[in-house]
């Protein structure tokens, strides 16, 4: 995993799975759970070696967050659930795996790739979100 590079997915609203479950144990209210369920998302991911920036787009809102793999950061999810966590994201093989300690119990998420997607499960107490993401583009 010791390369650069920058790439691009997309979500269609179709490709989403169970997002409201993952949404209601977030405690995102009734209107936000509608518009957030609705929503075609852009993720960009920029790899540096063991360094991440990820970025997730939409027209409603926009979400980023920075991560070197193996070091715990405290991650505000703003405009999201607005919470406080502690992250840690580590390679699990091939899969990226996130966990998210705070006030919600079994937090976090995986991504991994499957030649032309990009696959990413959100996890919240029993909850899992799927969403599956079309390669895009990609520069190196
Ligand atoms: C998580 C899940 C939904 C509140 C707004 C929805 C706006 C567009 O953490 C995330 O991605 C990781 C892995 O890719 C970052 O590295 C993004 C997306 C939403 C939680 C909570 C709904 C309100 C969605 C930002």
């Amino acid at each position: 995993h010791k390369y650069a590079c920058r790439l691009q997915w997309t979500l269609g609203a179709g490709e989403q799975r169970q997002l409201r479950g993952g949404h209601e144990g977030l405690d995102i209210d009734f209107a936000t759970r509608k518009i957030a369920s609705h929503l075609h998302q852009t993720k960009v991911i920029v790899q540096n070696g063991d360094k991440f920036e990820t970025k997730t787009l939409s027209t409603f809102r926009n979400y980023e967050v920075n991560f070197t793999i193996g070091e715990e950061f405290e991650e505000q999810t703003k405009g999201l659930d607005n919470r406080k966590v502690k992250t840690l994201v580590v390679w699990d093989g091939d899969k990226l795996v996130c966990v998210q300690k705070g006030e919600k119990d079994n937090r976090g998420w995986k991504h991994w790739i499957e030649g032309d997607m990009l696959h990413l499960e959100i996890t919240v107490l029993d909850k899992v979100c799927h969403q599956v993401f079309k390669k895009a583009s990609e520069i190196r």
